[in-house]
């Protein structure tokens, strides 16, 4: 019997989530989450509402290798395909594009995201990519959809005979209200988990109120970037459509610091509380821009974890990562969340400038000494676009450029203070010391509030502490990071405009939704002498 074929569906754009591969045995491997890619989602709900027909395919999730991956293209007739790419996932995103232009020669490859945002030129020495959109995506791919002259649209790098040419840095979007809900019906929604250990109910889906940091962290690709957020009310109706139309029980809040627009979080959180809608949330906060009484109507608004980027229990060493807020507050925030019954998760960084082994002993004395209900420990990461990055390239300590090893769990930096060698045993030794006690299973054990929870806590335990891991999570397609981006390289681009300088817009946004929090030492400069000699 002949096989019956399928026309390709037609699109006007077809965007791609790559997927999130490590090449070593990374503690992330087990844990680690796949959510609705909110970019992508943003965009193509945009471009939807301005008449473009759209699809996404995230390869992340669906598990896909590459065979079956150019499967699943051969099912749509893109005009333009829009890939996203973060540092860790270039290398795969840069395989896709490749991909692409072998299944469909003739359609434009577009790529962005904040990897593609700090390095326009490389993007552009792959063949298979021929545009690059820096900053917000909505507005600026909609141009390119609808066929506007590419030198004409702020926010693009495109090449020219060879050189690249970098147009200004597009509007960024201010009033976030304006955009549509995220296309979260374009996506498979069953099939997407959350982070052990980040949530407490499923189904689970992560959203955002803000977008931007005025944050100066040096390690941080959203530093300086400009701050907005959406109106309480909107952000509630959505959670009330996400809860009658896909039964969504937890929301993970991703945005760079939830709480800084104090005003507009206590509406929500009363908000939340007045309209019960059985929705559990989590969210990222600064331990300075916090407050018992930020605490209380969180915990009464649903919310049952708080995430602080502690990130160093040395005072030295958090003034030249510019995050200097002082640790009294910290202990002071740990304890007026836990007080309040909110869960605390906290962040630490091994492997800092000027760091030595006995201030990572320090950061472990601390962690200990917090106690907080999760630790995540990190091995500092100077991803492209950030001052560390341009510091540690213009002193010679960067290993190396393989983007595929930054994923904060190997040295990238050969730092003059500390081995590489040394960095790794303390991050060893910070997780053993911190999951190997007693009190610490007994505490996960209590949190459990269901079959799958404990499933999952179990998993984790197995994973961080033994390193064993269990069933599909994070399961490894390795063939799409096996090449380095140099592989792609085969165009002899010259890029004079960019000089090696971030082209971005940013401003400090001040709805009147209520002026953001001043946050400690963000006002006033900070002596940074490793970063300055
Ligand atoms: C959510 C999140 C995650 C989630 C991702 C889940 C998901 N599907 O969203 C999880 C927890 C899994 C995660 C993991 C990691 N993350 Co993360 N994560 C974030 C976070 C907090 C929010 C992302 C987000 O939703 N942003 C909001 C949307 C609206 O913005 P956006 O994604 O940038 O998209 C806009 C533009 O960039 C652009 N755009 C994006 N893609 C495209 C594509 C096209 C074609 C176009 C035209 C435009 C475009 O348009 C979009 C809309 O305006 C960001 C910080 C941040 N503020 O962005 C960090 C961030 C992206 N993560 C970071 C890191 C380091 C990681 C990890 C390596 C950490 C780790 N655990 O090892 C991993 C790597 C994961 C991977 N896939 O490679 C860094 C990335 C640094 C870098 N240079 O790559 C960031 C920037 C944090 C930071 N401030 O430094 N992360
Ligand atoms: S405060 Fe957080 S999000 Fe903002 S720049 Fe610092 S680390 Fe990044």
């Amino acid at each position: 019997m002949p096989m019956e074929t399928v026309e390709p569906r037609p699109l006007d754009a077809l965007l791609i989530n790559p997927p999130w591969v490590s090449k070593d045995q990374n503690i992330w491997h087990g844990i680690k989450a796949a959510m609705p890619p909110l970019g992508l989602l943003s965009i193509a709900a945009y471009l939807e509402r301005e008449g473009h027909r759209v699809g996404i395919v995230d390869v992340h999730v669906e598990h896909w290798n590459m065979d079956e991956f150019r499967e699943a293209l051969r099912q749509y007739k893109p005009r333009y395909v829009g890939i996203s790419l973060m540092t860790s996932t270039a290398i795969a995103g840069n395989q896709i594009a490749r991909i692409v232009k072998e299944i469909h020669p003739e359609c434009i490859v577009v790529v962005g995201g904040v990897h593609a945002e700090a390095m326009p030129g490389e993007c552009l020495k792959n063949s298979a990519i021929n545009l690059v959109v820096r900053g917000d995506g909505e507005v600026t791919l909609n141009r390119i959809v609808k066929g506007e002259p590419i030198e004409k649209i702020r926010g693009v790098s495109y090449r020219k005979d060879n050189v690249a040419i970098h147009n200004p840095p597009a509007e960024v979007i201010l009033d976030l209200d304006s955009l549509p809900m995220p296309a979260f019906h374009l996506v498979p929604m069953k099939k997407y988990y959350p982070a052990l250990g980040a949530y407490r109910r499923l189904p689970a889906i992560n959203m955002l109120m803000t977008r931007g940091c005025p944050g100066k962290c040096t390690f941080c690709n959203s530093a300086e970037t400009t701050l907005r957020t959406r109106a309480a009310d909107t952000v509630v109706d959505e959670i009330q459509h996400m809860r009658e139309t896909y039964g969504i029980r937890e929301i993970q809040f991703y945005d760079d610091t939830f709480t800084i627009f104090k005003p507009n979080v206590m509406r929500f959180c009363q908000l939340m509380k007045e309209r019960k809608l059985g929705v559990s949330w989590t969210a990222f906060v600064r331990t300075d821009c916090f407050s018992e009484e930020l605490a209380q109507a969180m915990k009464d608004g649903g919310c049952h974890q708080v995430m602080f980027g502690v990130e160093s229990g040395d005072d030295a060493i958090l003034e030249v990562i510019r995050k200097p807020i002082d640790r009294k507050k910290t202990e002071w925030a740990v304890k007026i969340a836990q007080k309040v019954g909110l869960e605390v998760r906290a962040t630490f960084m091994f492997g800092n400038p000027t760091e030595t082994v006995e201030s990572m002993q320090r950061t472990i004395d601390y962690a200990l000494h917090l106690d907080p209900d999760l630790a995540l420990f990190n091995i500092t990461t100077p991803y492209p676009g950030t001052q560390m990055f341009e510091w540690a390239k213009e002193h010679g300590y960067l290993n190396t450029e393989d983007w595929g090893e930054y994923e904060l769990s190997s040295a990238i930096m050969t730092l003059p203070t500390v081995s590489p060698e040394k960095i790794n045993v303390m991050y060893e030794k910070a997780h053993k010391k911190f999951y190997n006690r007693p009190t610490m299973f007994a505490r996960r054990l209590k949190r459990i509030r269901s079959f799958s929870h404990f499933r999952d806590n179990i998993h984790a335990f197995f994973y961080i502490v033994l390193r064993r891991k269990i069933g599909k999570r994070g399961l490894t397609r390795i063939e799409w990071v096996d090449s380095f981006k140099e592989d792609f390289w085969d165009v002899p681009l010259s890029d004079p405009t960019l000089a090696g300088k971030l082209l971005r817009t940013s401003q400090i946004h001040k709805l009147d939704l209520g002026v953001p929090e001043t946050m400690t030492g963000q006002t006033t400069s900070v002596s940074l002498p490793i970063l300055s000699q």
